[in-house]
């Protein structure tokens, strides 16, 4: 692993490419991601930022105003479950995995009905903490199912340059897949990324960004270096009905509760359980 800084160039906005399937399918074949500034509602964004915020608080990891209290808190760590466990139950935070803006883009990437992974997943990101920045992966390894799975990335919060983000190593979707080894961050493993051709993107970005990016393509968190504001983000992923998904994707994320538990009480009864009407090829195998 190289200790040379990295260099970020920016993003390219596929945002002008909306509504225009063929052009947004060349640019992700082209660069392995899209960059949709603003794509999700932001009211909906705001309100479950608040929520999570408000998860924060009541577990004194956050004052009145979110400013972070005491040491960092780290993801798997045996008091992270007293907000994660919470947060996994909010409807609000699944139900933003389905909205039209986002399946829509997916649906012109796929070119067929899309299925949104249940699976979905929170950040929290305390400053103070480099040494836990999710390291670089592809997201295929930890997913499975079909390699043509998309994972969308976006900061619940406003990520100036210092409150870090994501970084996206461009091209790297073409190399195939990586060895892993273990690292240390969510997720737990990383690759080499000494590529070539391959560019690093990052930049900052606003609540409700969205970068969607396929399962090669190479990208890790960056560091939160800001001096007392939290990340908090979310992971959701994308693929079409038709192709297999591994029966891990179906499962909670950390599988600490179950979908019964998750899932009491919330008043849109289609997001329950909505992936056992849908004529999925469930399989361990998969390329
Ligand atoms: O938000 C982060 O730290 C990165 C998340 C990520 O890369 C992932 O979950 O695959």
């Amino acid at each position: 692993m190289s200790d040379t800084p990295i260099e970020y160039k920016p993003f390219f906005d596929a945002s002008p490419l909306l509504g225009d399937a063929a052009a947004l399918r060349t640019r992700m074949d082209q660069d392995g991601y899209l960059f949709l500034p603003g794509l999700l509602p932001s009211a909906q964004v705001a309100s479950l930022h608040g929520e999570i915020l408000e998860l924060c608080r009541e577990a004194g990891w956050v004052d009145a105003e979110g400013t972070p209290q005491g040491e960092p808190h780290l993801e798997g760590a045996e008091d992270w479950w007293e907000v994660y466990d919470r947060l996994q139950k909010l409807e609000s935070f699944h139900a933003l995995a389905h909205v039209p803006e986002l399946t829509g883009v997916v649906e012109a990437i796929v070119r067929e009905p899309v299925f949104p992974h249940p699976r979905n997943i929170a950040r929290i990101t305390f400053p103070g903490a480099a040494f836990f920045t999710t390291p670089a992966h592809q997201d295929f390894p930890l997913i499975r199912g079909t390699a043509d799975t998309y994972t969308a990335w976006t900061p619940l919060c406003d990520c100036p340059e210092e409150r870090g983000g994501l970084g996206i190593l461009e091209g790297s979707h073409r190399v195939g897949l990586l060895p892993v080894h273990a690292a240390i961050g969510p997720g737990g493993t990383r690759v080499d990324t000494d590529l070539p051709d391959c560019v690093w993107r990052g930049q900052a970005m606003g609540a409700g960004d969205v970068l969607l990016f396929h399962s090669y393509t190479v990208h890790s968190g960056r560091p939160n270096v800001s001096r007392s504001d939290l990340r908090i983000s979310a992971d959701y992923r994308y693929q079409s009905v038709s192709q297999p998904v591994s029966p891990g994707s179906l499962k909670p994320h950390y599988e600490r509760l179950t979908w019964d538990e998750i899932t009491e009480g919330w008043q849109d009864r289609s997001l329950v359980r909505y992936w056992e009407r849908l004529p999925l090829v469930v399989t361990e195998a998969g390329r």
